[in-house]
């Protein structure tokens, strides 16, 4: 599981990353900051299912704080997106490259509109973020169709004269992108494309058509950035009645509080409406911390550990899945609860068992719900939160 953050320059990517990785990485006001991309581990939350066995759990991987398990996802920090990206504008296509194996978009937006589309400063509120919504999507799109164009007059036509299967060579062309040839058969359905005539298809279908596999491979949450900045509040509001899946955050404030947190000043659990004060700050973060806290009690939280969670749980409709045995929540280890997995939607219980080892899949048994000690059926859908036994021959 990865998720990009993707924006134009100075939208705050890099600092949002930090927020959430704490990785040593670059933030400036100036555009293209970010050159190189950056890769490292923020989290999700899930409640643990400690709480219901009345136990404590011991991850293997990431943590868990007072009954909230945080499960690692990987984040990718590109460099900053330009009208005309891809084209070569500003660094061109090179970052959106990096972005080839993101499984989702987290669009880190200025709300305030204090930079312009070239992400240089302007007056605050002087841009309009609204703007910035489309331009990004459009280049993302626009660079699905150049690679799907690459090739394509031969493409279709082979499929045309030759009769091989449009579905099967573009599967193979844009392999690169995530796209596999049931995202292909499911655009042609939704667009009525004729599979057997694809050299027939008019370039408006096309650009339709990249934009259908932009949207199942590459789908975008937008993070709402700088809401502690006096002009983002009726931007927000704008953004939140055109798009559905917008969160409000300040990247600059998680980050505050996690370093504070990291410095055993205050106890923070990321995601949360408070902190609290354990060490002597001085004045400088005293008052940095005051107007944090005057935007926990105005939002609800920062915003940024919800928009990690938006994207994974609410976008991509993961679940979470804890492996564990009927009265046994230990591995071989002793590590109570060691595991919890981010699976796709539909998951099943024989696809646990393969995810979990081939040979449980291959003698597969029975399934069973630990919380509930009900057996499952080999192709029922798992749901978040489940515990689950894989009972297996082997
Ligand atoms: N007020 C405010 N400023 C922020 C916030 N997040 C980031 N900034 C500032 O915005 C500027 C750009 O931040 P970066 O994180 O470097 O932006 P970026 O999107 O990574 O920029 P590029 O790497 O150049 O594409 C910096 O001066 C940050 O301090 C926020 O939540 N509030
Ligand atoms: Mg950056």
């Amino acid at each position: 599981m990865q998720v990009g953050l993707v924006g134009k320059p100075s939208s705050g990517k890099s600092t949002t990353f930090k927020a959430l990785t704490l990785a040593e990485v670059e933030t400036a006001a100036y555009p293209f900051t970010t050159i190189e991309p950056n890769k490292g581990f923020g989290h999700v939350r899930v409640p643990c299912a400690e709480t219901a066995f009345d136990t404590t759990c011991n991850p293997k991987h990431g943590y868990c704080v007072k009954g909230t398990r945080f499960v690692p996802v990987e984040m990718l920090d590109v460099a900053g997106l330009v009208p005309g990206a891809h084209e070569g504008k500003g660094l061109g296509n090179k970052f959106l490259d990096d972005l080839r194996q993101a499984d989702a978009l987290i669009h880190v937006i200025d709300a305030s509109g204090s930079t312009n589309e070239k992400g240089e400063a302007v007056e605050e509120g002087s841009h309009d973020p609204l703007q910035d919504v489309i331009f990004l999507e459009t280049e993302i799109d626009l660079w699905f169709l150049s690679v799907l164009k690459k090739g394509w007059s031969k493409l279709s036509r082979e499929a045309q004269v030759s009769g091989t299967k449009v579905e099967e060579s573009l599967a193979k062309q844009l392999s690169g992108l995530d796209v596999k040839e049931e995202h292909i058969k499911d655009a042609i359905r939704a667009l009525e494309l004729d599979p057997a005539k694809p050299a027939d298809w008019s370039e408006d279908k096309l650009l339709a058509f990249a934009k259908h596999l932009r949207q199942q491979t590459k789908p975008i949450v937008i993070a709402a950035n700088k809401m502690d900045l006096p002009t983002s509040k009726e931007n927000i509001k704008r953004l939140q009645e055109k798009h559905k899946l917008v969160v409000p955050c300040s990247a600059e404030a998680e980050l505050t509080l996690k370093l504070a947190a990291k410095h055993e000043l205050i106890d923070y659990i990321p995601g949360q409406k408070t902190f609290e004060v354990k060490g002597n700050l001085n004045d400088k973060q005293k008052e940095g911390l005051d107007k944090v806290k005057v935007l926990l009690d105005e939002y609800g939280s920062t915003g940024v550990q919800q928009a990690i969670d938006t994207a994974v749980f609410k976008l991509l409709e993961y679940m979470a899945i804890f492996p564990g045995g009927v009265g046994k929540l230990e591995d071989s280890d002793g590590n109570r609860l060691p595991d919890c997995f981010l699976m796709k939607p539909g998951t099943t219980a024989l696809d646990f068992a393969f995810y979990l080892h081939t040979d449980f899949g291959k003698n597969f048994i029975r399934a069973v719900d630990v919380r509930t000690k009900r057996t499952i059926g080999k192709e029922q859908a798992l749901k978040h939160e489940d515990v689950i036994e894989i009972v297996s021959g082997k």
